[in-house]
């Protein structure tokens, strides 16, 4: 990047002719300032008009001399690069990982074996289907891809926020990715697999069944980042420095717990923030609530690769945690924000490729075709050979080879040796096999063929598992979310192809779809060769509700305001919230604020139709009879209460808000925090809204089919 020059220039009233601001500089900071100059470092003294051949009255042609002008729109028109084809929304922050751990028995690698180290990260967080500017909340598996610069060279763990994958062959990837993007003859829909060609090649692909049952279930609309679980997905192996391998599957564990909204939240959220996510990371980072993970691992042998159940190779399959638990070996903390999106989270390159000395590949056919999908991909984005020079990809080691030139060669390397092995230098760069990469030894020998292994054919029973692993209510919402998307598809034979798909599941989870889609008759099941077992256990990790964390801390809460508002309420709800580890918004029908009773302004952080209750964890409402009265008649305000109780948050409110509660049509439950004598409920609303949000309210609120 450009330096800016040292220069100085002194504002002065402008004394050239012809300026279309009044013959003044622009000067808004005051004293000196930096001297703007074009690529080349030429001082600019006018950036407001083009040269012309002109008089001050009309102004005549542009000139073809003007370089400022054709400098800067030529850089203007080079100014994106090819999106992402896939992952292509995503949000990302600096940070630094820990070992507390060390695994150095497994792993020769540093990163793994020092405890203590800390190593410099760069996480990024995405959507997959969705093109750059899609929103935040569409139903989809998030990209948590994270790049540890370590002494021994760059680290990518490019996992998802689901541990397993829709296919077992990177051969289908680009049929998947071509499924699910917006449909090549309309353009649309985006951002979303609720449509034909999705479900039409899912259905025909039934290796993606138990991926479909995660991508239906609210993991694929998480909360925040920050209340999401990383998967290295594939199983990955290690080595220690005696030549041993162990396998080893990556987990990343939130501080924060898991937590996602609700499916009818997540529509209104993309209106109401469409950068929901993305705006969550900045604002925890800036406020210094830096979101924090732990990276947990599996380790195994073959020992245990030959008595379970399925293929540890198999991206489809997970290994529970109850049959190989999970040992935390360090933290991750995210701590600052990118100095520029562009610079690094749009030119970050992640591969899976890049691993340590100490950790290796194994032989997963998905894990293989991705090693060659992301560094080709990175040459058509970044456009050419020297990605890794860019600051974002740059190893923090030394970094010493003879790959030369090419386009946008930043390095300068001296000297006339550009090759090995040669004798006309000293200290040229040199191999060494003691502490260079090394692949596991493996013996393979086989016949060269385009087959499955047959361990891969079981595509039902962790599909069956992970369903009969949730609790009720995310069993409700997976089976409402294949009837929303399912809604969406408009051939029928698909439909009743997953529905099919679907009964090999379970018969049980197939009927209730199809009630709610209002399909009747019998649902004829998809012929398959291995049907699902019955017999595994139910695996209680898998659940979100099972685990979640019942806490305010790092939650929002909405607390909705209007003239006449008691400043002392606010005052008490805001002391509460902090002591608990909140945030807290105020929403008042004016950005200027309201005029609390005692005549103080309470400021506003939302003006009302711009801070709909979906973008908080749950609402409080601080108002007077006049205000509640006068927001009765708000739409805007009727819906923030209306929505918040359909989305089972806790509501909490002084006594004389009852008529907007009312009307909004909130029925008396154990999340309805209302004082009914003088008083605002705050303690009892703040210990409420700690427990999460009130399950028992849903099917008063929505059918439950
Ligand atoms: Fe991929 C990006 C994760 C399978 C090909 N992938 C990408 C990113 C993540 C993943 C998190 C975004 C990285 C970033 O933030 O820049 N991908 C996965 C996971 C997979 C997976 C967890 C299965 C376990 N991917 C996969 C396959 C292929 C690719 C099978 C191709 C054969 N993925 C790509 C890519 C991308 C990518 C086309 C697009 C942009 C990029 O790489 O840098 O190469």
């Amino acid at each position: 990047m450009k330096k800016q020059p040292a220069l100085k220039s002194t504002v002065a009233k402008k004394t050239s002719e012809g300026t279309g601001n009044g013959g003044e500089f622009h000067q808004f900071s005051g004293g000196t300032h930096a001297q703007l100059t074009t690529q080349q470092g030429q001082a600019i003294s006018d950036d407001e008009n083009s040269l012309k051949l002109s008089n001050t009255a009309r102004p005549g042609p542009v000139l073809l001399e003007d370089f400022v002008l054709r400098e800067k729109i030529n850089h203007f028109d080079h100014e994106r690069i090819p999106e992402r084809i896939v992952h292509a929304r995503g949000a990302a922050a600096h940070g630094y990982f820990e070992l507390t751990d060390s695994l150095e028995k497994y792993s020769k690698a540093r990163v793994l074996s020092q405890v203590g180290e800390k190593v410099p990260v760069f996480a990024r967080f995405s959507t997959v289907a969705g093109n750059a500017g899609s929103p935040d909340l569409a139903r989809d598996v998030r990209g948590f891809a994270v790049k540890l610069y370590t002494q021994e060279g760059n680290w990518d763990l490019v996992g998802n926020n689901i541990p397993v994958f829709f296919i077992q062959d990177a051969i289908k990837f680009p049929d998947l990715i071509h499924a699910a993007k917006q449909e090549p003859d309309r353009g649309f829909p985006q951002a979303q697999t609720a449509h034909d060609t999705f479900w039409d090649f899912v259905s025909l692909t039934p290796e993606s069944t138990h991926m479909l049952m995660w991508i239906m279930s609210d993991r694929a609309i998480p909360r925040a980042f920050k209340n999401m679980e990383g998967f290295g997905v594939h199983t990955f192996r290690l080595i220690n420095a005696a030549g041993k391998t162990t396998f080893v599957k990556f987990h990343w564990r939130p501080k924060a717990g898991l937590q996602s909204v609700i499916w009818d939240e997540a529509l209104k959220i993309n209106g109401g923030d469409p950068d929901y996510h993305r705006r969550d990371l900045w604002n925890s980072i800036n406020e210094g609530k830096f979101p924090e993970w732990e990276l947990a691992v599996q380790l195994f042998d073959e020992r245990f690769v030959d008595k379970f159940e399925f293929d540890v190779l198999d991206a489809t399959k997970l290994i529970p945690e109850e049959q190989v638990p999970l040992r935390v070996i360090g933290r991750m903390v995210l701590d600052r924000n990118p100095t520029n999106y562009f610079s690094e989270t749009e030119q970050v390159a992640f591969m899976t490729q890049n691993v340590v000395a100490g950790i290796d590949f194994s032989n997963d056919p998905l894990l293989q075709g991705r090693n060659f999908s992301y560094l080709d991909t990175q040459l058509s984005r970044l456009g050419g050979p020297n990605f890794a020079q860019l600051p974002i990809n740059a190893p923090k080691c030394p970094m010493m080879n003879f790959q030369r030139d090419g386009h946008m060669q930043f390095q300068t390397p001296p000297g006339r040796v550009s090759y090995s092995p040669s004798s006309l230098e000293q200290n040229t760069a040199r191999e060494d096999p003691r502490t260079g990469f090394t692949s596991a030894k493996e013996h393979v020998e086989g016949d060269k063929l385009r087959v499955r292994p047959e361990l891969f054919a079981d595509h039902f029973s962790q599909a069956r598992q992970f369903f009969f692993s949730q609790t009720e209510t995310e069993q409700n919402h997976i089976v409402s979310a294949f009837i929303f998307e399912l809604s969406k598809v408009e051939t029928e034979a698909v439909r009743l192809r997953v529905l099919g798909q679907l009964a090999n599941v379970d018969n049980g989870i197939a009927q209730r779809v199809a009630n709610g889609l209002g399909i009747k008759g019998k649902i004829e099941k998809v012929a398959t060769t291995v049907p699902a077992r019955e017999d595994l256990p139910e695996s209680p990790a898998l659940s979100i509700l099972k685990k979640a964390k019942k806490s305010l801390e790092g939650k929002l809460i909405g607390c909705l305001i209007a003239d006449g508002s008691e400043a002392t309420v606010v005052a008490n709800l805001r002391k509460g919230a902090k002591k608990a580890g909140a945030d807290l918004k105020m929403i008042a029908p004016k950005i200027g604020g309201a005029i609390a009773k005692n005549g103080a302004v309470i400021e506003a952080d939302f003006q009302l139709a711009g801070g709909p209750s979906v973008l908080f964890d749950c609402i409080f409402l601080a108002l007077s009879p006049e205000g509640a009265a006068a927001l009765s008649s708000e739409a805007a305000a009727v819906a923030f209460v209306h929505d918040a109780f359909s989305h089972l948050k806790v509501i909490g409110a002084t006594p004389d808000a009852q008529p907007l509660l009312d009307k909004a049509g909130v029925l008396a439950d154990k999340g309805v925090v209302s004082a009914n004598k003088k008083g605002a409920p705050i303690d009892d609303f703040l210990t409420r809204a700690a427990m999460g949000r009130i399950w028992e309210r849903e099917p008063s609120v929505r059918t439950i089919y």
